[in-house]
């Protein structure tokens, strides 16, 4: 495949602010990618731009007609080539969706979906979403002058048809609402679309229950719930600095806290319990909870953080979201390492999104167990669409 054209240029994502797009012009047209960005950014992460945005697309367009023609791009792994010629120039989100692009490009080349290109299976599993429901932390403004100290608070729907899930998730998020209004708690939609309140974790947990019991059975089918605690952002010199119920937690009352909650509430998923450098105490509550364990600050999707997750028994699974790393290359070796050697996978949104549905094909093809990408908003929905539309066509 010869690539004639490559255009970077800036777009708004979901919370408006500007990220990146990328169209790769080759015979069979034009095909494009854009980056998410986040706001709970782990510390270790690849950087989103190398020097900035506005840089990183001046470089992309700068690329020469002759340079480009040079590459030879015939597979996935003619990856590398394109890293070669970019020479760590730019950063992950751009390396992402000029990547991203790429695939989509040699795909229809093939005359393939891109899950198909990317994969051997013709049957593949389809990931189990996780959807958020109640939100804090960074993406969420207070209501009342509050918010719940955790991130993220999760269903897990367990249908056999991904198009149910999707379905349980949006009751789910109906019924949270109705009940946060009844009890004059209810938010605005926070950035991810979940809801504000001024509940605190505990409360937001029995809320989490109550529709848990309300929906089970209804497809016959069960309903887990998770917490993303994103427990860096509000982590300070060793100790935990709650709000909503003032608390100051040490590491051994945090891990305490927290397998108490899991106990309580029966959590099958817990993301980032711990700060992110905290490898052994996140091993610790693992030690004292049959929940799986989910590193995402922790591991930021690269190879020699999970290693160290792995060796430290920190996790029993972990986020990936391509843009922490900016190397599909990469990224499907984190996701071969993590078959290997049992890890869960989950593919992630960012909580600034655009329409892009590059992870929904990523993680059909490889082989995420579960994936998470908000419930509700053009921009989480294309990516739940995208395997609907898949999961029909099959
Ligand atoms: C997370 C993500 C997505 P952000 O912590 O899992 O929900 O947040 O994209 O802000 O890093
Ligand atoms: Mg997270």
């Amino acid at each position: 495949m010869r690539i004639e054209k490559i255009e970077a240029r800036q777009i708004l994502d979901s919370r408006k602010q500007s990220t990146i797009q990328i169209s790769v012009l080759t015979e069979e047209g034009k095909f494009i990618s854009s980056a998410p960005s986040g706001k709970s950014r782990g510390r270790f992460e690849a950087k989103p731009y190398l020097k900035s945005l506005n840089e990183d697309i001046k470089f992309i367009n700068n690329l020469r007609r002759k340079e480009l023609s040079n590459l030879r791009i015939e597979e996935f792994k003619s990856l590398s080539e394109v890293e070669g010629l970019i020479n760590n120039a730019i950063g992950a989100n751009s390396l992402f969706a000029l990547e991203a692009s790429i695939l989509k490009a040699l795909a229809t080349e093939q005359n393939k979906e891109l899950w198909e290109f990317l994969s051997r299976n013709k049957n593949p599993k389809f990931p189990i979403p996780v959807g958020n429901v109640i939100g804090g932390g960074l993406h969420t403004k207070t209501t009342a002058g509050k918010k719940p100290d955790f991130q993220e608070f999760l269903i897990i729907p367990r249908a056999k048809r991904f198009v149910d899930n999707v379905f349980l998730m949006k009751k789910a998020h109906e019924e949270i609402g109705k009940i946060l209004e009844l009890r004059k708690v209810k938010g605005k939609p926070n950035d991810e679309n979940a809801w504000s309140t001024s509940l605190d974790n505990e409360n937001c947990l029995e809320i989490l229950e109550k529709v848990r019991e309300l929906l089970e059975g209804s497809a016959g089918e069960d309903i887990e719930l998770g917490m993303d605690i994103a427990a860096s952002t509000f982590s300070k010199n060793n100790c935990y600095i709650y709000e909503n119920k003032k608390q100051k937690l040490n590491r051994d009352g945090q891990i305490n806290y927290i397998s108490d909650l899991a106990d309580k509430y029966e959590l099958f998923y817990i993301e980032d319990p711990l700060e992110e450098n905290d490898f052994d105490g996140f091993s610790e509550l693992r030690g004292k909870t049959s929940a799986m364990v989910v590193g995402d600050d922790l591991t930021v999707t690269n190879m020699t953080r999970l290693k160290k997750a792995l060796q430290s028994r920190s996790i029993n699974a972990i986020i990936v979201k391509p843009n922490q790393n900016g190397s599909l290359l990469k990224v499907k070796e984190i996701c071969d390492f993590c078959q290997d050697k049992e890890i869960k996978i989950v593919f992630s949104h960012r909580s600034g999104e655009t329409l892009d549905t590059t992870i929904a094909d990523l993680a059909l093809a490889w082989k995420a167990d579960f994936i998470k990408t908000g419930i509700l908003g053009k921009e989480r929905e294309a990516k739940l669409n995208r395997l609907i539309e898949i999961e029909k066509s099959l």
